[in-house]
């Protein structure tokens, strides 16, 4: 719990909840440990030089850094493909020089790369200006995100940028987010932008399955969009293609399919639709569901018959994915007649299998993706139910991203999806360091990457973002996180005036969050948050009030703490 909350709690009202929608059923105790678990990391000086995700290698070279004053000239052929995308200097003839070679048909050691796609290097100096190598053209444009980052950053104020080597590639395969929660989906203009954010933060998948869009789920998932949102989604996978990233159109049939001819039909027809509109990736989720549609034989049949006799005859659609029902050890049958041994024994290999771990919303560690990967016999696709919000409604959560094993690599897992808030752009806190960790596990750092998370999200209020940020991480009843960390507390029998006086002065910066919150520029974001950030306000009030309150009892100034007491006390509404 909060600390603050606690202290007010402890002082005035039993009950307090901040914000106005109630916990809804999901919310009942589903087995999440109620550990807050290990949230490791420190605060790093990166010397104003921040890119995200964290490359594989990073030098910073003493040499004379390069003058980018006069832009950058293009050189060569695959250097120009990019001239559209490279809108973050200006391009003149004056300019640095930027050339782009690819190494992926006469690769080598040399390279200094691994034989994979997306792998790139950079070197700035200062008279050959800017060299990047890169694998492939997914390579180049990852090498040019970075380059976006470090023109971006502080340092290159002066008009110079550092000189510098960097050798960089991912680790996991999928690396982004599975819009698959309860709840509002996320408007048009929130995917987007969101899409632009996967893209500049090198995280290449975003899988289409929003529970509460009947044309994903039941009712109408045999039937095609109406033409207003097909066009929509035609423009979502236009922006993923600009951004490198794969768009999966997931559907969730099983809470009424039947296993006929006729439904495996209704979902070639439902994907035909899709693949017009431009989807070259499908998933099929047969979460929470009851009754037929849990059989894994059928589930896997249809799985394979899809891929047989769609996948294979397009030709140009990517290897399909699916969530089992049983995609958590909370419920799974461990044993050799459970659906995952089923799943190991009978669906086709190419066919990737999401997992959320030990409980529905719960860490990534080795065990659980050990135990998960021996019974469908492939890595796992890890289904991260965070930072989902749907079964504690009443909460937003802003706090760091921990709890996934930093020795996570291909062998042990296909990489990581993130099921975010229904608050698409409170959820880009958390989206960075997934994004962060997915590309470099072993580098990881949990506080610093929420500290850069914060700086580049809110620069021009980090210390009001931050300061909410910290005391709005845990659920209370779900998947628990550290919160308030910061904040030195007290009991009233151990009252230090020292210590007080501490905490009024956080209360007070508490209290003019919101005021100051108005000044950023993300106002979609703040749209979000303005809920949450008045009731904060009104926590910080009360708590101060309770604190002057027992000063005025401690001093017998009686008539005055009941005066204040009475003030304080909450409303029915606000209750
Ligand atoms: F598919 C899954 F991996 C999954 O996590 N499914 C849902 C998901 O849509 C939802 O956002 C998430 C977080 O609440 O949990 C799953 O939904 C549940 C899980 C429960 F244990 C819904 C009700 C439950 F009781």
């Amino acid at each position: 719990m909060n600390k603050l909350r606690f202290i007010f709690a402890m002082t005035v009202v039993a009950t307090l909840s901040l914000g106005t929608v109630m916990a809804q059923d999901l919310s009942s105790q589903r087995g999440e440990s109620q550990d807050v678990g290990e949230m490791l990391g420190h605060k790093v000086d990166h010397g104003d030089l921040i890119i995200n995700p964290t490359p594989q290698h990073l030098y910073t070279l003493r040499s004379l850094p390069l003058d980018i004053s006069k832009g950058v000239t293009l050189k060569g052929k695959a250097a120009k493909a990019f001239a559209t995308e490279i809108d973050f200097i200006k391009q003149s003839r004056k300019g640095a020089k930027l050339t782009i070679t690819y190494v992926k048909d006469g690769w080598n050691e040399s390279d200094e790369m691994p034989d994979e796609s997306g792998s790139y290097t950079i070197n700035i100096h200062h008279r050959e200006g800017i060299t990047i190598k890169a694998y492939d053209e997914l390579g180049a444009f990852y090498a040019l995100q970075t380059l976006r980052q470090i023109v971006e950053s502080p340092r290159t104020a002066e008009g110079t940028i550092p000189a510098l080597v960097i050798r960089d590639w991912p680790d996991l395969k999928y690396r982004g987010v599975v819009e698959g929660f309860y709840g509002t989906p996320w408007s048009h203009a929130t995917r987007l932008s969101l899409i632009d954010f996967y893209g500049r933060h090198k995280m290449n998948y975003y899988v289409y399955g929003p529970k509460d869009d009947p044309y994903h789920s039941s009712p109408y998932w045999r039937e095609e969009y109406p033409a207003d949102e097909a066009a929509q989604i035609k423009e979502l996978v236009e922006a993923c293609k600009r951004n490198r990233v794969h768009f999966v159109w997931a559907v969730h049939p099983g809470k009424d399919i039947k296993w006929e001819e006729s439904d495996i039909q209704n979902l070639k027809n439902k994907f035909d639709a899709m693949y017009k509109l431009g989807v070259r990736a499908f998933a099929i989720h047969f979460d929470d569901i009851e009754g037929a549609g849990t059989n894994p034989y059928y589930q896997t049949e249809l799985m394979n018959i899809l891929n047989e006799e769609f996948v294979a005859v397009k030709g140009d659609v990517e290897p399909l994915i699916v969530c089992p029902t049983e995609y958590t050890r909370l419920w799974a049958n461990p044993t050799e007649r459970g659906s995952l041994v089923i799943y190991g024994n009978e669906l086709d290999p190419s066919v990737d299998v999401f997992w959320t771990g030990d409980a529905v919303c719960s860490d990534m560690t080795e065990s659980t993706m050990e135990w998960i990967s021996s019974r469908i016999k492939r890595p796992a696709l890890f289904w991260w139910n965070f930072p989902v919000t749907d079964y504690a409604r009443h909460i937003v959560m802003q706090g760091p991203v921990y709890g996934l094993a930093n020795t996570m690599d291909k062998t042990k897992t296909r990489g990581i999806l993130s099921n975010p808030m229904e608050h698409g752009e409170a959820s880009k806190l958390a989206l960075y360091s997934v994004g962060d960790f997915a590309w470099n596990t072993e580098a990881y750092n949990p506080i610093d990457s929420w500290e850069r998370a914060l700086d580049e999200l809110a620069p021009e209020v980090k210390e009001a973002y931050r300061l909410f940020a910290i005391h709005s991480c845990d659920t209370e009843t779900g998947y628990r996180r550290w919160e308030s960390w910061e904040t030195e507390t007290f009991s009233f029998a151990t009252y230090d005036a020292e210590v007080a006086a501490r905490l009024k002065e956080e209360l007070e910066r508490i209290i003019a969050v919101p005021a100051q919150m108005e000044a950023i520029e993300n106002k979609a974001l703040l749209e979000e948050l303005r809920p949450w950030l008045v009731e904060f306000a009104k926590l910080g009030e009360r708590c101060l009030k309770a604190i002057e309150c027992y000063e005025l009892y401690a001093a017998g100034e009686y008539d005055a703490f009941w005066d204040l007491y009475a003030d304080n006390l909450m409303t029915e509404e606000e209750i």
